[in-house]
């Protein structure tokens, strides 16, 4: 049976709030959570119970298994829920990590959850460890002191040995990407939110066919293909979707998707454009700063606006709206039903760093041919 959970959310009663939630709800389900209520309060979060003492009492008496916060909780008000609730405390980056579980499927992702975790419960399992030599004879998971003190000891060893495995694995993948540099061939990388369609646009672009289905994190890991467009060679990387509200150390144990955007040349910027415009701002906003965070210029971004098959006219003057404030242009697409596909082809082909485009009188060229003109592009060393 599944476990039945209390979603909740203290904080300002923002604009998008309606839209986080239902994004928060869809996570608990797809990580195998029956969601029986979500509870909000508005304010800033209580230090000892997030909720407010009161309201956490009431929350005591519903009929849940597991308890999940929306923000990260503190060691402190772990410990004091799950006294209270005397049931499971988990906040929603918990949920992303059992949604990645479940989902890994390569030795490197797997390695990269693992560390994630761990980085994650250090703080709680050290907060346990206080609590238990200050004589609060609770233990971790009901355990003595020695076992508690075992077991942090353990995690720290765990972490290290993680880090040593990852950075063989990291060292491999670099040496990778250096082959794949001296080949020469500029990296084009298809980025944006969960759920925007990537994969469905890689897999349009490549002719592949990898995992697309709907739920948050269908992709957990990079995967990259080789793309010819009238004589532009480039390699194409499908990678893991942003999400609003990850913390760092997340981030940090995905560095592997991040070390493949940082080498791009090129990065696409999917956005799901049959989105509400709030949300679209929301999520552009999300992944703009990703990007940013790692040193991606604006330049070097070419924003795609998917899902036009969903949109009506109306809309498409609305979603300009929002994309224009931060760039210029985009271009519209369907990666489903394949429109637009032809035009962002087209745009690929005229934008790809370390090659310039000519336009040539002999008509047996070969290149984009328009009408008579044909476009040929050579690379620039
Ligand atoms: N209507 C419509 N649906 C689309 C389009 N492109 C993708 N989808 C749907 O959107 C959902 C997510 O598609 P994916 O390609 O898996 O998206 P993603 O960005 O790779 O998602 P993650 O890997 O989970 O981050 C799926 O249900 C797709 O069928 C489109 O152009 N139009
Ligand atoms: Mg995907």
């Amino acid at each position: 049976m599944k476990s039945r959970a209390v979603l909740a959310y203290v904080g300002p009663k923002s604009l998008n709030l309606s839209h986080k939630l239902e994004e928060f709800t869809s996570l608990a389900q797809v990580a195998g959570f029956d969601v029986v209520e979500v509870v909000t309060q508005f304010g800033k979060p209580d230090s000892r119970f997030y909720l407010g003492a009161g309201r956490a009492g009431e929350v005591a008496k519903l009929d849940f298994d597991v308890f999940i916060a929306y923000h990260s909780l503190t060691p402190l008000q772990v410990y004091n829920l799950e006294k209270l609730f005397k049931r499971e405390v988990l906040d929603r980056v918990q949920v992303i990590l059992k949604i990645f579980e479940k989902r890994a499927g390569s030795v490197e992702s797997k390695l990269q959850i693992e560390l994630a975790r761990l980085r994650y419960n250090l703080p709680k399992v050290k907060e346990y460890v206080r609590r238990v030599k200050m004589g609060e004879q609770l233990g971790f998971m009901g355990a003595g002191e020695y076992a508690v003190d075992a077991y942090y000891r353990h995690v720290v060893r765990r972490i290290s040995t993680i880090k040593k495995k990852l950075e063989q694995v990291r060292r491999g993948r670099a040496i990778h990407i250096k082959r794949r540099r001296e080949l020469g061939l500029p990296e084009v990388v298809i980025t944006g939110y969960t759920s925007a369609g990537k994969t469905t646009l890689f897999n349009r672009l490549v002719n592949e066919k990898k995992l697309v289905d709907g739920m948050p994190f269908a992709t957990l890991e990079t995967y990259s293909r080789g793309i010819d467009l009238w004589g532009v060679k480039a390699i194409l990387t499908d990678t893991i979707g942003f999400i609003d509200d990850l913390p760092p150390v997340l981030i940090e144990s995905f560095n592997s998707t991040l070390q493949e955007i940082v080498e791009a040349d090129m990065v696409l910027l999917v956005i799901d454009g049959s989105d509400p415009p709030g949300e679209i701002a929301r999520k552009v906003e999300t992944s703009v700063e990703t990007l940013g965070e790692v040193g991606i210029h604006r330049e070097r971004v070419i924003p795609v606006v998917n899902k036009v098959d969903k949109m009506g006219l109306g809309r498409v003057a609305a979603v300009r709206g929002v994309v224009e404030k931060y760039f210029t242009w985009f271009v519209p697409v369907s990666a489903a039903s394949g429109f637009g596909i032809d035009a962002l082809r087209v745009v690929l082909f005229l934008k790809m760093p370390g090659y310039r485009v000519r336009r040539v009188e002999d008509p047996h060229a070969l290149g984009l041919r328009i009408g008579d003109v044909v476009f040929v592009a050579e690379r620039v060393y």
